[in-house]
């Protein structure tokens, strides 16, 4: 049984085993909460995306898929790197936001991560709209078999976090 826990904050300050990036398919690098996760991982967690492109991950991480790399000097072993789909008002891509919960997930049982720490995943940059990325990132995890024995949602704001906590009341 996977507990689901909110916590308002910096998903950077967090400490779990495994810390999920809302990326982009390039992997290296941009704003919101990626580009925090690498100013404070410091420059190995570039290093390591950039060895990823060097190698299996040539043309970059598709939609929805997750891979990880070291943590850098985060308090965590492992950033788990996942590429949300943009939010396309007349196209319905809530699959391609599941898989991102569902491939984290897998990655982190594959590395035998017990905590891992998301954030709200495409509820930024990407343009979805927070409560039904709240709904789609909460059932997901509950429809998830994984051996994760807390995910744990790191909410920015106040907005955020009343809506991921509407989910987890229901
Ligand atoms: N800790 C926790 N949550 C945060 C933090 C933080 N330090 N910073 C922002 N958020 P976003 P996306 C929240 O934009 O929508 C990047 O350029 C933010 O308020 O980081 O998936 C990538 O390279 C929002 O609720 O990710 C991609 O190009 C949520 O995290 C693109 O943005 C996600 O916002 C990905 O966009």
């Amino acid at each position: 049984m996977t507990a689901i826990v909110l916590v308002k904050g910096d998903i950077t300050r967090q400490s779990a085993d495994a810390i999920v990036n809302a990326a982009n398919s390039s992997l290296l690098g941009g704003g919101g909460v990626d580009g925090a996760i690498h100013r404070r991982g410091g420059p190995e967690i570039l290093a390591a995306c950039r060895a990823l492109r060097a190698g299996h991950h040539g043309k970059g991480l598709a939609t929805g898929k997750a891979v990880a790399t070291t943590a850098g000097n985060l308090d965590a072993r492992w950033v788990i790197h996942t590429v949300g789909p943009r939010f396309l008002p007349e196209e319905d891509r809530s699959a391609l936001l599941a898989s991102c919960y569902r491939e984290s997930l897998r990655v982190a049982d594959e590395l035998g991560a017990r905590t891992v720490a998301f954030p709200a995943v495409s509820a930024g940059i990407f343009g979805w709209p927070m409560e039904d990325a709240a709904r789609i990132a909460v059932e997901t995890v509950h429809a998830t078999e994984t051996a994760v024995e807390e995910v744990r949602f790191v909410l920015f704001d106040d907005q955020a976090y009343e809506a991921f906590a509407g989910q987890v009341r229901c």
